[in-house]
């Protein structure tokens, strides 16, 4: 397994010593076409669905019953990790390739799954890939979201080969027919390594809106323009973003406001700034708390505007609900680590994942193991070898339960 995740970091290696795996670009296919080729070597049916998320099927005797999904995403964030998504979906199939050599067929089809995006770091969109599996993507929306060089989703679907239709027919997405999803993940925080646990078994994830804000001011000369006669976008969005931070302090954990991306549009040094685009990223576990927090922020920010003369305009990207992990799949893994004596504890997760969005559709729920240090999204996330196969062999533990029972 840990020469598979070194492996597949190398598609994507970026300079700075991370990894950019970023939808649709060639890493993305390199990396997805190495799952499919280790996933038939593990005895897997592999194959591509129609947006590029990757499938590797064991067959169940027992085709009638509802298949076990277990997988994560192989996009990264720019100069992410090399843990991120990739590791649940190395432990996924190699946990599936172990349990047909160790047992033969199951009764259950299991399904181990790469979907194709998830973090929404290429587009202004997370969970594409999940999301069409899960029926919550239309693909209207690939024609009206684009990346920073205006390469709409469609665009890049199509120039990867994907094209979202199965024989010239729109794709079939969403999936009704699946009796649970199983997510295996880095926690990416420091909650495991702080109570000494090895295995994390998620009650819920959080909720996430996040938006893009266009903050609009008048261009001028940096030399002739008095202080008092400026429209200038950077002071508002800068000012911006100090309410946004101070808010969120103000309204205290767990929520948390964050301003990932600032862009001055046509940035020159000797220009006041007239175009400033940034992101917004607001978590909760409470929907109400989350929307309240949304609405009371914009709200100040439009202040901010009017009181300095500038317009600003939000385009809502995500808005992904707080979703409880289930009690029975969380309990069969709670068993496992009890059977095999690992130290666990249930914890929420403050990042999103693909579980999220299989939480509203069948059961749902996820393993987590401790990120050193508490850091993702990073090229220095690391997790021990020993926290990995620990995890490993509590998915297969469950998997055996749930597929061959
Ligand atoms: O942003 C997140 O929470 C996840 O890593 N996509
Ligand atoms: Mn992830
Ligand atoms: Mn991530
Ligand atoms: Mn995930």
């Amino acid at each position: 397994m840990l020469e598979e995740l070194e492996e597949l970091s190398s598609y994507g290696a970026d300079a700075e010593g991370g990894v950019t795996r970023l939808l649709y670009t060639d890493p993305w296919l390199q990396a997805q076409r190495v799952v499919i080729s280790k996933m038939q070597q593990l005895g897997l049916e592999a194959n591509f669905d129609a947006v590029g998320n990757v499938f590797g099927t064991l067959p169940g005797s027992q085709p009638e019953t509802k298949p076990i999904l277990t997988g994560s995403h192989i996009d990264t964030v720019k100069n992410g990790g090399k843990y991120d998504g990739a590791f649940g979906v190395v432990a996924s199939m190699m946990a599936l390739g172990y349990l047909k050599a160790a047992y033969g067929t199951p009764k259950r089809t299991l399904e181990a799954v790469s979907f194709c995006e998830e973090e929404g770091s290429r587009f202004p969109l997370a969970y594409w890939g999940s999301g069409h599996v899960t029926g919550t993507r239309s693909l209207l929306l690939a024609t009206e979201i684009a990346d920073q060089d205006g390469v709409t989703l469609l665009e890049a679907m199509r120039q990867a080969g994907f094209d979202a239709t199965a024989n010239g027919q729109p794709y079939p997405a969403k999936r009704e027919f699946i009796g649970g999803y199983i997510e295996i993940h880095i926690e990416q925080g420091s909650i495991l390594t702080y109570k000494k646990k090895q295995i994390g078994i998620v009650t819920a994830i959080v909720g996430q809106i996040r938006l893009t804000v266009q903050v609009s001011g008048s261009s001028n000369h940096a030399g002739t323009t008095p202080m008092r006669m400026r429209k200038d976008a950077l002071a508002g969005a800068a000012e911006m973003v100090a309410i946004t931070e101070q808010m969120a302090l103000e309204a205290g954990e767990p929520l948390v406001a964050t301003v990932g991306r600032l862009e001055v549009k046509r940035g020159t040094s000797n220009v006041v700034p007239g175009e400033v685009e940034f992101t917004l990223d607001i978590r909760h576990t409470d929907e109400p708390e989350m929307r309240t927090f949304c609405v009371r922020l914009l709200t100040k920010l439009e202040e901010i505007a009017l009181r300095r003369g500038l317009t600003i305009e939000t385009v809502q990207n995500l808005h992904a609900s707080p979703v409880a992990m289930q009690e029975g799949l969380s309990n069969a893994i709670e068993a496992a680590c009890e059977a095999a004596g690992i130290q666990n504890m249930r914890l929420p997760s403050g990042a999103g994942h693909d579980a999220q969005l299989f939480g509203p559709l069948c059961p749902s729920a996820m393993i987590f193991v401790p990120s050193v240090g508490g850091i993702s999204h990073s090229p220095e996330e690391f997790t021990e070898a020993a926290d990995l196969i620990a995890g490993f062999h509590t998915l297969v533990h469950v998997l055996h339960q749930y597929g061959y029972g």
